[in-house]
């Protein structure tokens, strides 16, 4: 094949993004690799500190925002979404009003999908490599990520068209809303590229205004050690204690500056089986998770993105919310206990809880 036959590359191009939607993707685009403008915002966010304790958001010089020092002689990246939507917006709504039930966020209530979309995307390279090794010449290099390598997912999801950069700095696509994970292939193959998607966020600011903790400091901007999806899901040590009233009943991830967001009126759920919720996620009472042993924590998370953060934080985030509850005595009865656990982190955390419950009883009996 000759890289530079445009015309075979074209077909090649339509034929990628065909296999790519019967394959489950919703959408696929091609972009090159110049991500010299999001660069400078990486910087400007690390120096910030923004990242906290993210320390693999710096580890990796330049290679995040220059594809080919990730993958030797990238000149394209196909980049694709799969929508993971498992049940509509008043269901999130009613849970997050109702300070007793354990929200997680919706993008977990499934199978995890890294494994997943990486075999699809595994596929499509297959489907790619086949159809080049019947033209003469062939000669391609291809590799899939999903958030499993320093790759900037949403700035190169941007170029290929896939969608807008929001305020709230997740990728928004105008038909579909933003209830969907990405993924790439980055390849060698100078496909041709598509158009960088226009921006429609326009005046509206409502994913600032309702963030819990006002962690979308500016337009585009998220300090990431304010955000309740980094406090529950990547922060190992202690949540800071301003912060833990602010979180409500949110014990994994947040999803409160998509839930505002008009563009995702025009979300569809997913249809993906895997992404649909297990072992009744979405539904739970925070007593109930409370009181899961170890090894019901393990079953019930079993090829779930939730199992990473491990039991001991699972308990952290879940005392937090309980502290956040209403005062009751069956909490306060479950809280202690948890107090002769074996971490430092449950029981700091199991105390804070228990001194709020005590706090709200002491106002509900107007004392
Ligand atoms: C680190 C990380 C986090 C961190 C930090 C979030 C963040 N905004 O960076 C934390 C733990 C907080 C997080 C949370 C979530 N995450 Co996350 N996360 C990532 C990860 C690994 C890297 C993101 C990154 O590069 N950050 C670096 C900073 C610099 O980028 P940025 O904030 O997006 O900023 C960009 C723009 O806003 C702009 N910009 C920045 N500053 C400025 C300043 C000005 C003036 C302007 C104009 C522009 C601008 O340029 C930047 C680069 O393009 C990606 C996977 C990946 N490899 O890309 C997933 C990813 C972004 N996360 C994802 C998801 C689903 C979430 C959550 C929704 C999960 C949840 N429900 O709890 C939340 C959303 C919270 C939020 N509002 O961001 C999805 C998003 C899908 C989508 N539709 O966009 C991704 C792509 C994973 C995936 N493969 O699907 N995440
Ligand atoms: S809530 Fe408004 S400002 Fe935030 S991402 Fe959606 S459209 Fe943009």
């Amino acid at each position: 094949m000759t890289t530079n036959n445009e015309q075979q590359l074209a077909t090649l191009a339509l034929k990628i993004k065909d296999w790519g939607q019967q394959l489950g993707f919703a959408h696929i685009g091609i972009s090159d690799t110049d991500l010299t403008v999001a660069e400078n915002h990486l910087h400007h966010w690390l120096a910030r500190d923004f990242h906290g304790e993210m320390d693999y958001m710096q580890r990796h010089g330049s290679k995040r925002s220059r594809p080919a020092l990730l993958h030797e002689g990238t000149l394209r990246v196909i980049s694709v979404r799969m929508d993971y939507l498992p049940e509509p917006r008043e269901t999130m709504n009613q849970l997050l009003a109702d300070s007793t039930a354990a929200y997680i966020s919706r993008y977990a209530l499934g199978r995890d999908y890294h494994k997943m979309m990486r075999n699809r995307l595994q596929k499509l390279i297959d489907n790619i490599q086949m159809e080049i090794a019947l033209l003469p010449n062939a000669n391609s290099t291809m590799r899939a990520f999903v958030d499993s390598a320093p790759v900037l997912e949403k700035a190169i999801a941007e170029k290929a068209g896939l969608g807008w950069i929001g305020k709230h700095s997740n990728l928004i696509n105008r038909q579909a809303g933003s209830w969907f994970f990405l993924g790439e292939i980055y390849t060698n193959l100078p496909l041709p590229i598509d158009n960088k998607a226009t921006a429609h966020c326009g005046e509206c600011r409502a994913c600032l205004d309702i963030c819990p903790t006002q962690a979308i400091v500016a337009p585009y901007q998220v300090d990431a050690r304010r955000c309740v999806s980094y406090l529950t899901i990547e922060l190992h040590s202690a949540i800071p204690e301003p912060l833990r009233p602010l979180i409500g009943n949110r014990i994994y991830g947040c999803d409160d500056c998509q839930i505002i967001c008009p563009w995702n009126r025009f979300a569809k759920l997913t249809a993906e089986k895997d992404f649909n919720p297990r072992h009744q996620l979405n539904s739970q009472q925070l007593l109930t998770v409370f009181t899961w042993s170890e090894a019901e924590f393990l079953a019930k998370t079993e090829g779930s993105a939730i199992r990473r953060i491990g039991y001991e934080r699972w308990l952290r985030n879940i005392a937090v919310a309980l502290g956040n509850a209403p005062a009751s005595p069956l909490i306060i009865e479950a809280l202690k206990a948890k107090l002769d656990h074996a971490a430092e982190l449950v029981k700091e955390h199991v105390l804070w809880a228990l001194a709020q419950q005590h706090k709200s009883l002491l106002i509900s009996n107007n004392v």
